[in-house]
């Protein structure tokens, strides 16, 4: 093996311990078949404002949870996850199980030293976690970083470079602003995985909100774009849904008339029962920096130019796992409210929940577990009269605003060969 860089990793304290049992065992792992069919796909009948990209047939249901009709890769791989039992990581383990796309050759867990020699159950057996090292991680296929920022820009590069490195997928924010690292939604812009093997997984606010948005922008063109997010305390991993319920269930035990002894370490004030217009810190000018990572991430991945206005404002929301989106966008073309409808219905990963009239819209309450978007309230925006289309978006933040976005990457790069 090519290097001989070691990194004892114990700095990173990021474990959480949900499903760590005492026994210890060997690496074993074998997905779950796809065996569901599915059946929604991309018609690519639209017409389009933009230059039409490469949308990729991911199939995925209203079901939650679905395994996808995708074929089986016929390559196995070696998988490994850093930070396996956090909220991120432990979901990819799911996504990778339930799919069952990617073949899993070996399944390699990466942690501190906190966590290392601990073993994590998983549906086919249990795994040890190893002592983080970059010549491990070096020898495995698919690398997934489910840790924080300082962590993957200490090792990402570290582990990707060279043609005997694995490919590195980072859920982190620390290299999606890099212009040569594709920052990827695989069903907008698939085909950037194809030259690199360091991909960047945006951010879950901008991944949920442009599996709606994207198609729509496809469709009628973009002049503009406004969002306000609603989003839930998964946002902030385990802790943040934990500082949650265990608020609630403080705040239901007092008089409920005031917050007084509701701890807040994660948030900038107690959640239960409140909402907090501040998600990461203040910007210079005036938004946060939550709010700008969605403005130049849809940019980025969207490749829209800058004299496209994108504005965004991030609330904190006192749900567990599934973020909610207002956009309204402001098209070039005339909107044609049951086409929008249409392309909504057509587009991968998304399903459409709007009647009205038996109260069918997105909620939070339903979207959570589910491997799509769910989009509802479509209307002609009477700010834009003709020309601007606004509509609600919820989506499971862990799935496919994290896990499986990662996922359904490797899952691409499979299909296009960058993993070969
Ligand atoms: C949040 N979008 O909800 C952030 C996490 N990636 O806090």
């Amino acid at each position: 093996m090519k290097f001989t860089r070691t990194s004892i990793w114990s700095a990173f304290g990021f474990v959480a311990a949900t499903t760590i049992s005492t026994t210890t065992n060997v690496n074993a792992f074998a997905p779950i078949p796809a065996n569901i069919a599915i059946n929604r796909q991309n018609s690519g009948t639209t017409s389009t404002a933009f230059t039409p990209r490469s949308i990729i047939n991911i199939n995925t249901s209203s079901n939650k949870r679905m395994a996808s009709a995708s074929p089986t890769s016929l390559n196995s791989y070696t998988i490994g996850i850093v930070g396996a039992t956090g909220a991120v990581g432990k979901e990819i383990r799911n996504c990778l199980e339930d799919r069952g796309v990617i073949k899993v050759d070996k399944l390699r867990f990466f942690g501190s030293t906190r966590s290392a020699g601990k073993t994590v159950s998983t549906k086919s057996g249990d795994v040890e976690i190893e002592l983080f090292d970059v010549d491990a991680a070096r020898e495995c296929d698919i690398v997934f970083l489910a840790v924080d920022g300082d962590f993957s820009l200490a090792h990402a590069k570290a582990i990707s470079e060279g043609d005997d490195g694995a490919v590195v997928i980072d859920n982190s924010s620390a290299f999606r602003y890099e212009p040569d690292i594709p920052l990827v939604v695989p069903e907008i812009n698939g085909e950037c995985t194809k030259n690199s093997k360091l991909i960047a997984n945006p951010n879950c606010t901008t991944a949920i909100g442009l599996m709606a948005l994207w198609p729509l922008i496809k469709a009628f063109g973009v002049k503009k774009v406004l969002m306000s997010t609603y989003q839930a305390s998964s946002g902030a991993g385990q802790p943040g849904m934990d500082e949650l319920t265990e608020g609630t269930k403080k705040y239901l035990e007092g008089d409920m008339k005031s917050h007084d002894g509701i701890d807040n370490e994660i948030f900038a004030y107690p959640l239960p029962f409140n909402v907090i217009p501040q998600i990461d810190k203040f910007m210079e000018n005036g938004y946060t920096k939550e709010e700008m990572k969605v403005t130049w991430e849809s940019r980025k991945i969207c490749d829209l130019g800058d004299d496209v206005p994108i504005s965004c404002s991030a609330v904190r929301i006192p749900t567990i796992r599934a973020h909610s989106e207002v956009i309204v966008l402001e098209t070039e073309k005339k909107v044609d409210i049951e086409l929008a409808r249409k392309v909504l219905e057509e587009a991968p990963g998304v399903v459409v929940k709007d009647d009205p009239e038996t109260l069918t819209y997105p909620m939070p309450m339903t979207a959570t577990g589910s491997y799509d978007v769910e989009v509802g309230r479509i209307r002609k925006s009477l700010a834009f009269g003709d020309y601007g289309i606004e509509f609600f978006v919820c989506g499971d933040q862990l799935l496919r605003g994290a896990a499986l976005n990662a996922v359904l990457v490797a899952e691409e790069m499979d299909k296009n060969g960058a993993l070969a």
